[in-house]
């Protein structure tokens, strides 16, 4: 690829256009999330990219985030009860329009939060 071609996909890769989901991504391991501090921008569409590279299950619940967020139709089924399951070596994408404020996350799954898998949501 010539050079200034590949400076312009680069380009395009980091700045956002106006409307364009922006991508999100987020670990899940035993017992922690990365980031453990998650910044999204308020009223910009986002994609939270779920990657669980682990050998057993973990969850995503921040029941405030998503009552507060638009949720694209297309992924709300994702959500139950506030929490998304991100199943062992898998990932789970979910589109959504954040609302600003700041959020408890934490995995539901017993005793993860408790060996420190919780984190905070923070959109502004
Ligand atoms: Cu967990």
């Amino acid at each position: 690829m010539p050079r200034t071609l590949a400076f312009v996909a680069l380009l395009a890769f980091a700045s956002p256009v106006a409307g364009q989901p922006v991508a999100v991504p987020v670990d899940l391991t035993n017992f922690r999330f990365t980031p453990a501090q998650i910044e999204l921008k308020a009223n910009v569409p986002a994609i939270l990219q779920l990657r669980n590279a682990a050998s057993g299950g973990h969850s995503f619940s921040a029941p405030a985030f998503f009552a507060a967020a638009h949720v694209d139709p297309a992924s709300a089924g994702l959500i139950r009860e506030g929490k998304i399951e991100v199943p062992a070596h898998s990932t789970v994408q979910v589109t959504l329009t954040a609302a600003a404020g700041q959020y408890p996350l934490k995995c539901s799954h017993p005793f993860h939060s408790s060996l420190g898998m919780k984190g905070t949501i923070v959109v502004r």
